[in-house]
């Protein structure tokens, strides 16, 4: 990594670090709850202000950068041009309201539509998983290493029960047949959480039907430098504009699921 995005990962640590302590110090405040698309679809006071912390930050830092964030502070991101920060403030919002943990800040910085830092950072475990291009990923201090091809046999996937019955997105079935094939299965109810478990190994394949960017930006640039994958459930690459399905995972598991499951 060159000067200039050293500066803007140094900038960018900082800053989340910075929105951690504001949001563990919110724990001591009566929370404001809204829904959004349905009643389950939460967002609080502290989304919101988190977002536009980081929003007016990046502004003052880096005027010429533009941010895609989930509450709509930033801007009307269409495409990927020049640098674009995509940023979830408060990723896993149902487990933030109901159990203080499990949530996630999330942010992906892209350059010309290429990945060039990502960060995930579980506030409550003080886990700051971070990654440049061609830098390798890492947990706070400590360097992660490639990820193993694990046999499916072996592996522990991370799979919401509501794809397990039947549902408008997909065929349930074919997770029934993954769910009684793999070693054991997780669901930890933040995208970003579960990225950044591939990343570390912890688990080994990740696949759910609808995500939107933010939710898996800071997660795809950490699972490529530990050589795992992160695509739509065909295969394809993402699109960082876009919702999609998104099934994450190492090279082995990612093979097979995608050839012996989803693309059966
Ligand atoms: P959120 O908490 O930031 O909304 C499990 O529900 C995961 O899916 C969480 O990471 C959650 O992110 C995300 N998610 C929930 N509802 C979503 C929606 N309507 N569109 C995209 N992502 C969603
Ligand atoms: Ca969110």
């Amino acid at each position: 990594m060159d000067k200039q995005w050293q500066e803007i990962d140094l900038f960018a640590k900082q800053a989340i670090k910075e929105a951690g302590r504001k949001i563990i110090d919110s724990f001591d405040e009566v929370l404001k709850i809204q829904t959004k698309s349905n009643v389950n679809d939460l967002v609080t006071n502290m989304d919101k202000q988190i977002e536009k912390f980081f929003v007016e930050k990046i502004a003052l830092e880096y005027p010429d950068h533009r941010v895609l964030g989930e509450e709509g502070y930033g801007d009307n991101v269409n495409d990927m041009k020049g640098t674009v920060w995509i940023i979830d403030p408060i990723d896993g919002t149902m487990n933030f309201v109901h159990q203080q943990r499990n949530f996630a800040v999330s942010i992906g910085i892209f350059h010309e539509g290429e990945g060039m830092l990502g960060y995930i950072y579980d506030v409550v475990a003080d886990e700051l998983y971070h990654a440049g291009k061609g830098n390798g990923a890492y947990l706070n201090d400590k360097k992660l290493p490639a990820l193993n091809d694990v046999p499916l046999e072996e592996a522990i996937m991370s799979l919401n029960a509501t794809w397990l019955v039947p549902n408008r997105k997909v065929d349930h079935e074919i997770f029934v047949s993954l769910v009684h094939r793999v070693r054991g299965t997780r669901s930890y109810g933040s995208a970003a959480i579960e990225l950044a478990y591939i990343a570390a190994g912890r688990l080994d394949g990740y696949i759910t039907m609808r995500l939107s960017p933010w939710d898996f930006a800071g997660g795809k640039v950490l699972i490529e430098e530990v050589g795992g994958l992160v695509t739509d459930l065909n295969g394809n690459e993402l699109s960082m504009v876009n919702n999609s399905p998104v099934f994450a995972g190492n090279r082995a598991v990612h093979e097979r699921v995608l050839n012996e499951y989803l693309k059966k």
